[in-house]
C-alpha cells in the first residue's frame, strides 16, 4: 500500500475567525498554519487566499505571495491552490492562480447547492475550459467531487481529452448540497473511480476522522484542515491546522500506514517536472 498523503485545507473561502479565531487570513496567519501542518506531517497545502479583513480573494498577486512565503516556510511542499475560489466568482477569476504554474490545482467537477441560496456553479463548458487550461500549463488537476454524478462527468471529460490519466480525485463528503458523509457513501464513491486513479476524501465537519480512518485503511489519502472542519473533537476548538493533521497521524500509526513525504507524495500523484 503507498504511503499516506495528507493535505491540509488550511483556510478555505466560507470558514471565519468567528467559527476558530486560528483561521488564517493575512500572510503570516497562513505561513503560521500552513507550517503548523507540515511540520505535523502534512504535503500538500490546499489553499484559499484573503485579504486580511478575511474577505476571500482570487487574485494573482495575493496568491504569488502566499505561495512564496509558504514555500520558503515549508521546504518542498506541495501547493496546492483553488480554482473553486468563493460561490459567486467568474471563470477567470478564479483561473487566476493557474497563472503561476503551480504543480497542482482543484478543478471542481460538477454544480451543487452550497447552503441558503447559493449555488456553486460548474458547468460542463466550465469544467472543460479549466481542465483544457490546466493540460496547456502541465498542472495536475485535483477533482473535486462533491456526488457520484461528479465522478460520471470526470470520467467522461478525460475521454474526451480535458483530463489526462492518471486521474486523482478528492471526495468532498458532508456539503449540504452533495453527498453524504456516511461509510456506505464513500465505499460508493471509492467504488466508482477507475482502478488506476489515486483519491483523497475530505470528510465535512464530524465526517472528517471517520472518513480518514476509512480511507487510511483503504490504501486512500486523506485532507483535513479548517476549511472542512474546526474542531479537533466534539466541541472542542482545533488550535491550528497542525493539530487536525497529528490526529490523522495517529490514526495513521495506529492502522499501521506510513506518512508520504512530499517527495513521495509527487510520486505517488505522478505530478508533472516543474523548473
Ligand atoms: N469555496 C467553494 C465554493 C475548491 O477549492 O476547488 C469551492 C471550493 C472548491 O472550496
Ligand atoms: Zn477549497
Amino acid at each position: 500500500m503507498d504511503k499516506l498523503i495528507i493535505t491540509a485545507a488550511i483556510c478555505g473561502a466560507e470558514v471565519l475567525k468567528e467559527h476558530n479565531p486560528a483561521v488564517p487570513y493575512t500572510v503570516e496567519e497562513c505561513v503560521r498554519e500552513a507550517r503548523s501542518a507540515y511540520d505535523a506531517g502534512a504535503s500538500i497545502i490546499h489553499l484559499h487566499v484573503r485579504y486580511d479583513n478575511g474577505t476571500p480573494t482570487q487574485d494573482k498577486e495575493r496568491f504569488r505571495v502566499i505561495m512564496e512565503a509558504i514555500a520558503h516556510a515549508c521546504p518542498g511542499v506541495i501547493i496546492q491552490p483553488s480554482t473553486g475560489g468563493a460561490v459567486g466568482m467568474t471563470n477567470d477569476e478564479r483561473l487566476q492562480p493557474t497563472e503561476l504554474n503551480p504543480e497542482m490545482a482543484t478543478l471542481d467537477c460538477g454544480t451543487l447547492n452550497f447552503g441558503g441560496d447559493e449555488i456553486f456553479e460548474n458547468t460542463e463548458n466550465t469544467i472543460k475550459y479549466f481542465g483544457k487550461r490546466m493540460i496547456q500549463r502541465g498542472i495536475k488537476p485535483e477533482l473535486e467531487v462533491f456526488d457520484k454524478s461528479m465522478i460520471e462527468m470526470a470520467l467522461r471529460l478525460e475521454k474526451k481529452g480535458y483530463i489526462q490519466k492518471p486521474m486523482h480525485f478528492d471526495f468532498v463528503m458532508g456539503v449540504n448540497g452533495g453527498i453524504g458523509g456516511s461509510l456506505r457513501d464513500f465505499v460508493f464513491l471509492r467504488g466508482s473511480i477507475p482502478s488506476d486513479a489515486t483519491y483523497t476524501v475530505a470528510g465535512l465537519g464530524r465526517y472528517e476522522m471517520s472518513l480518514a480512518a476509512a480511507a487510511i485503511i483503504d490504501g486512500g489519502h486523506v485532507r483535513v484542515g479548517f476549511e472542512d472542519n474546526v474542531y479537533v473533537s466534539k466541541g472542542v476548538l482545533a488550535k491550528s491546522n497542525g493539530e487536525l493533521v497529528q490526529k490523522v497521524v495517529r490514526l495513521a500509526r495506529e492502522l499501521g500506514r506510513e506518512i508520504a513525504t512530499p517527495a513521495e507524495a509527487r510520486e505517488i500523484l505522478s505530478l508533472p517536472i516543474k523548473q
